[in-house]
């Protein structure tokens, strides 16, 4: 699938730092360390029912970051994300919209490509849908099937999560919450004839007014969880350095892929490192589509600069789960117009220590608003005394900002 431009990238002097981050499965910040000078990351796409609302953004600001800072250290990115073009939700808005649900995909992931685009968010190398990699999910379901980890339940087949003895140790959740979640995203616990409540589809046998692949179980459809673990084994193989999403994913969608490339591979861990991002609620309630309570990037993009945008994202530590008000955009658009005041002086106080800053702050389990602060402090003290400084300083801040935050000046 095509993926969306790449913004010029300002080269900065001398080299980032490493990058630390939380890990959901150790629970702890742990340094990053790719080999071979390329990071693997895989972060899951959208489901392209609806338009790209602001905790979608979040998110890929989020890990764009983190695509920011390995570049910087020197690192090449190779970062894969799918589209889940087709499932549940997809279907049963287009039946409900009375749309084509192929036209209604292509429409949202266009959409999608236009929102990340004006966020300055770097595209993925490679933009897969779940569609064209049918014949890698078939390709999975089968080694799975060759190792005994598939079973059928009136002609649809489920992965036995406990094949894999490691199952749990993504999100490092008890049965019972587990249960809830599953219950809650997407699962089925209760469905007679499977051997565990928390057994998993991997193959959806065609319905009735539903579209359908052929397989050798038959036309139908793949579940969601196989969907990432192919797409990601094929593209990026096993042991990649970051599988990421919102922190919704945790479980079951990461616990469940984990164990099905353990299993399928035989080798463990399916990612060295966990990384989820807080969750952006509106009126009190996580944003989504499901329930509605939306603003929508597309939207906000019509009104204002997208740059007050994604700063008003990046002044929440991207871990944390956070309400949207009005405020952050007001607040968003001064800071924004603060620094390009600052930045368009003829010159400014030195900006070394803030590029040390900035990456200091960023490697650091990519606290970006420790970062914005770095570059307020330099831009009110380039404003208090405008007529002295280094003239290179504010071409500088500018490089900065638009380098590792991602904020055009
Ligand atoms: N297609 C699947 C992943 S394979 C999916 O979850 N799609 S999605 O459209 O529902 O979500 C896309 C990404 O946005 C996921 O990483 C999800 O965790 C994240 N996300 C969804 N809602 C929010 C929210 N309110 N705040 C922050 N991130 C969110
Ligand atoms: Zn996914």
């Amino acid at each position: 699938m095509r993926s969306w431009p790449t913004p010029v990238l300002p080269r900065l002097p001398g080299v980032g730092e490493q990058l630390r981050l939380f890990d959901t499965s150790a629970g702890e910040i742990l340094a990053t360390e790719p080999r071979d000078g390329t990071a693997r990351m895989y972060v899951c796409g959208i489901t392209p029912y609806d338009a790209t609302h602001l905790g979608h953004a979040n998110t890929y600001v989020a890990f764009d970051l983190v695509n920011r800072v390995w570049r910087d250290a020197g690192l090449d990115v190779h970062y894969v994300q799918n589209v889940t073009d087709v499932d549940d939700p997809l279907l049963e808005r287009a039946t409900q919209t009375g749309q084509d649900w192929r036209e209604l995909a292509d429409r949202e992931i266009e959409l999608f490509r236009t929102d990340m685009t004006a966020l300055r968010v770097l595209p993925p190398r490679d933009y897969i849908g779940a569609v064209e990699s049918i014949p890698l999910v078939v390709e999975l379901i089968e080694r799975l099937r060759r190792r005994g980890a598939a079973y059928d339940v009136d002609g649809d087949v489920y992965f036995p999560v406990h094949a894999d003895p490691a199952f749990g140790a993504v999100s490092r959740l008890g049965p019972e919450p587990m249960l809830e979640l599953f219950a809650e995203r997407g699962g089925d616990p209760d469905r007679q004839g499977k051997k565990h409540k928390l057994d998993c589809l991997l193959w959806l046998a065609r319905r009735p007014g539903e579209p359908g692949w052929e397989s050798p179980y038959g036309p139908g459809r793949p579940g969601w969880h196989i969907e990432c673990t192919a797409i990601s084994l094929h593209h990026l193989g096993a042991d990649v350095d970051l599988l990421g999403g919102g922190s919704d994913l945790a479980f079951p969608h990461h616990e469940m892929g984990a164990s099905e490339a353990h299993v399928a591979t035989g080798s463990a861990p399916a990612a060295r490192h966990y990384v989820h991002a807080g969750m952006v609620a509106l009126d009190g309630e996580k944003m989504s589509k499901s329930r509605g309570n939306l603003v929508f990037v597309s939207r906000l993009r019509g009104q204002v600069d997208p740059m007050a945008i994604r700063l008003a994202l990046l002044a929440h530590h991207y871990r944390s789960d956070w309400e949207w008000f009005e405020d952050d955009l007001t607040r968003a658009k001064a800071r924004l117009a603060r620094w390009r005041e600052a930045t368009s002086l003829a010159q400014g106080p030195a900006a070394d220590a803030v590029l040390a800053k900035v990456r200091a702050r960023l490697a650091d389990d990519l606290d970006a608003p420790g970062a914005l602060a770095a570059i307020d402090e330099w831009a009110d003290r380039a404003l208090e005394r405008s007529d002295e400084g280094d003239p290179a300083a504010p071409a500088l801040v500018k490089d900065i900002a638009d380098a590792l935050l991602g904020v055009a000046l």
